[in-house]
């Protein structure tokens, strides 16, 4: 085979980016002497590293990547710096109360008033307003034990379905375009696949730096195998986009067409797996099914000259991306925030899927759309848990009969107990308490009053409603608005599992005791319960083991089935990926597949059997472009967009106490094209006004072609500088999941 000097060239200008980025790729952080190593997963994000931490006298002073887990003993920047985070002097270590009201200070109290203060106006609420007068506010980075005992004390002991969560910002579109698609939440396939891929598919995602771990194995697969191809479709140029073969830019929220119109390319050039959508898929317009005919006819709309009108690509490359996606051995979607963060968060998952089972690039090794999932346990803790306002345990929904039925029996509750309701997803959660519907809230390990979107209307719920919060950090924003505080136990601090993106489930043992007087979540969560008149009997555990036992064995009448991996396999195991059935069966690499998921029956006639559907068929949907809430206009005329950087956490109440990774990033700024500079005479660090028809807010200037004219993005990290005042709050009609991605601003110097 000849080498071009072109393909050279690429090769090594891939080589290049991923030495860069190599850089904040470390394998330990190590304070020598350790008697005992402890095997946990890191704290931070969905790719779920494992790690080792090392323990000295009662103190955790090392880190270490798990070179067991799928990490193979890799860790980014944060992970790696865990250990500082647990002694840093922001740590909360007493309960707090606001014994005045919301303008009084918060001061230390033992646990017992605390609680008592907590638990009596949840009482007085149910007593004189009813179950759907509290919610719990959750998180996909709370332990899977406690999201469960949080969701059955909701659920079953209060009545009430108002549980929601972080997850609702950030997976439930993947979640919908899952269960739309598939009929079951959760992907087909896993980490494997990477490997396995020659073409990567990666859209919506920052994965360089917010998967870290993972892109290195992305890289990785590129440089030992040049072939590889990798398309990057991102209105930004990311540093992901440094190792792609194409990086797609376009206007934002018009990715709907652009999958479309590679839809159309497939057909035309007959680049389509006939066999495969012929035998496993059906389509569905709306909620008709119709033929393959009535699709093609659909995508008659989404040739490539139409959607370079929509989108700003040009014809030639939505070709050139279609036949990559299509003629390689094997393609691997991923996706995450890019996506799921719009009002046609669903539709844009419904149309990744398509182009998947279009071409039968599913269900086989290094074949597969694979969400990216964002906290570290929104897929074991919410996902399957079922904390959600619409869901519960195992893939059930609230507003289905029989499976609320299911669960009452499974939870030995009178039938009728599960209200037949959906609660209130999280935006509908924040409007009830300012409407004063809901009248009491606990927020479990996540920082709404800087996170929510629009957040000059939305934190008004915080000020209205009774808060009870359970954080570790006093730089939480949302402590502000907290009636009590309770110091919940940190990581490593306590034990519990974490499932990550690729199905895999991972304990974090406890290492050390936790700091003051902070508690484990799970013992605050059940004694609050129980103040508050949550019958005993319901949550009869003695600790996070026994709530595991009685998760794992409900999971075996259903198909999520890891009644197999006990929590004495998780002691010795780096991980298991369900389904896993029993105690012997390894954990499930391709989900669907015979032979391989044991979820599909040995004698089953096909080799691909997506049993979350009745007939055994995934769904091509036929879904049209459809713009965003907010696009720019000639009041507000450029797009703001928002995201994350590598070395912080979201709200950066955790790095932004590591002096190496403050320093890294100080502060937040907005990122300008330098065209639009220029036009607009700003240059470096010049103080910018963001305007939107929320608010307006002042950042320094960061020049670079990162954003395309018209484009400007800023990171959402900085407490200082809260860019979600801007945003409006318009979510997707089926997943309510707001669109952080796109809104209209004026971008003007201060003059
Ligand atoms: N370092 C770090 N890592 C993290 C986190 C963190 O806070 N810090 N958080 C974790 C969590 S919870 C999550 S959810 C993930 C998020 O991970 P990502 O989704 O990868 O990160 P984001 O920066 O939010 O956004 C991804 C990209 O979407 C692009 N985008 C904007 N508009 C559009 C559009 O219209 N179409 C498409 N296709 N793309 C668009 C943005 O330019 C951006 O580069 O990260 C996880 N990992
Ligand atoms: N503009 C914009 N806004 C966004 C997004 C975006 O892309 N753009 N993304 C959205 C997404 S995807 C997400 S996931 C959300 C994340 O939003 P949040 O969950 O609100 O953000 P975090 O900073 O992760 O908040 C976690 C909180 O838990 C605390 N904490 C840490 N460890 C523990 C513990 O062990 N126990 C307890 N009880 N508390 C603990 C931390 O100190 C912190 O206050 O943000 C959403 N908001
Ligand atoms: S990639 Fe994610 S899970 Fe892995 S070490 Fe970094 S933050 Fe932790
Ligand atoms: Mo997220």
């Amino acid at each position: 085979m000849t080498i071009l000097r072109r393909d050279f060239l690429k090769g090594t200008a891939a080589a290049i980016a991923l030495s860069v980025l190599a850089g904040p790729v470390r394998a330990a952080q190590s304070g020598g002497g350790e008697e005992k190593w402890i095997k946990g997963v890191c704290r931070y994000c969905g790719t779920g590293c494992g790690v080792l931490v090392g323990v000295k006298g009662g103190k955790a002073v090392s880190i270490k990547g798990d070179p067991r887990n799928h990490n193979q003993g890799l860790l980014c920047l944060k992970g790696a710096m865990l250990i500082p985070v647990i002694y840093s002097e922001d740590r909360i270590l007493k309960p707090m109360i606001r014994k005045g009201g919301k303008n009084d200070q918060l001061t230390e109290v033992s646990w017992e008033e605390a609680l008592d203060f907590a638990a009596n106006p949840f009482k007085k609420a149910l007593a004189e307003a009813g179950p759907a007068s509290i919610a719990y506010y959750g998180s996909g980075q709370a332990l899977t034990e406690e999201s469960y005992v949080a969701n059955k004390m909701w659920k079953a002991g209060f009545k009430s379905n108002n549980v929601d969560g972080n997850p609702r910002l950030c997976m439930a579109s993947a979640v919908a375009g899952y269960i739309t698609t598939f009929g079951k939440d959760e992907p087909m396939g896993t980490y494997n696949d990477i490997d396995a891929a020659s073409c990567f598919f990666i859209i919506g995602s920052n994965t360089s730096e917010a998967h870290p771990v993972l892109f290195q194995r992305i890289a990785k697969r590129k440089e030992t195998s040049p072939d590889v191809k990798i398309i990057v479709a991102d209105p930004r140029r990311t540093n992901t986009s440094r190792i792609a073969d194409v990086h797609v830019s376009f206007k934002p929220g018009t990715d709907l067409a652009l999958m479309n119109g590679m839809a159309h390319v497939i057909i035309r050039e007959e680049l389509d797996d006939a066999r495969f959508h012929g035998k496993y898929c059906n389509f569905v317009k709306g909620n008709d099914p119709v033929n393959f005919e009535e699709y093609k006819k659909f995508l008659d709309d989404y040739t490539p000259e139409k959607v370079e009108s929509i989108t700003d690509v040009p014809a030639a490359t939505i070709v050139k991306i279609a036949r990559m996606f299509a003629e390689s051995k094997g393609t691997v979607s991923l996706w995450c925030m890019g996506i799921n963060q719009r009002v046609r968060g669903v539709w844009a998952n419904n149309l990744i899927h398509n182009l998947h089972l279009l071409t039968g690039h599913i269900c086989r090794p290094g074949a597969t759309p694979l969400s990216l999932t964002g906290q570290p346990n929104a897929c074991g803790g919410v996902r399957d848990v079922g904390a959600l306002a619409h869901l519960l345990p195992n893939g059930r929904m609230v507003e289905n009969e029989a499976h609320r039925k299911e669960m009452e029996a499974l939870w030995n509750l009178p039938p009728g107990t599960i209200a037949p309701k959906m609660g209130r997803h999280t935006i509908a959660l924040f409007e009830g308490m300012t409407a004063g519907d809901v009248k009491a809230v606990f927020i479990h390990c996540t920082n709404p009053a800087h996170t929510l979107p629009n957040l000059n209307k939305l934190t008004k719920g915080l000020q209205t409603a009774f808060v009870v919060q359970t954080e570790c950090f006093k730089t939480a924003e949302t402590l502000k608005y907290a009636d009590v505080v309770l110091p919940a136990a940190f990581w490593c601090e306590t034990d519990g599992v974490y499932g990550c993106t690729e199905r895999r489930y991972s304990l974090t043992e406890q290492a050390i005791k936790p700091l003051g007087e902070s508690r484990p979540a799970l013992e605050i969560l059940m004694d609050f319960g129980k103040r508050v008149g949550v019958d005993p009997k319901l949550i009869p555990y003695q600790n996070a083991s026994d709530v595991w036992e009685e998760w794992r064995l409900l999971s075996a009448k259903s198909v999520y089935n890891f009644a197999g991996i006990t929590r004495a396999r998780l002691k010795k195991e780096s991980g298991v990926k369900w389904p896993c059935p029993t105690e012997n069966h390894p954990g499930t690499y391709l989900r669907y597949v015979r032979d391989d998921d044991p979820m599909v029956p040995k004698d089953h006639p096909n080799k691909v059997f997506f049993y979350g559907k009745p007939d055994g068929k995934a769904v091509i949907f036929l879904r049209p472009y459809d713009p965003p809430f907010e696009p720019a206009d000639a009041e507000y005329p450029f797009v703001l967009t928002t995201g994350r950087v590598i070395d912080h956490w979201h709200t950066a109440t955790m790095t932004g106490t590591v002096p190496e990774l403050r320093k890294a990033y100080p502060g937040a700024y907005v990122e300008i094209n330098p065209e639009d500079a220029k036009k607009l005479s700003i240059v470096n660090g010049d103080p910018v006004v963001l305007e939107t028809r929320r608010d307006k807010l002042t950042f320094p200037a960061r020049i670079t072609d990162t954003c395309m004219p018209g484009l400007v993005f800023t990171p959402f990290f900085d407490p200082k500088l809260m860019v979600n005042k801007l945003f409006h709050d318009a979510a997707d009609p089926i997943s309510k999941e707001p669109e952080y991605k796109i809104c209209a601003t004026k971008v003007y110097k201060v003059s």
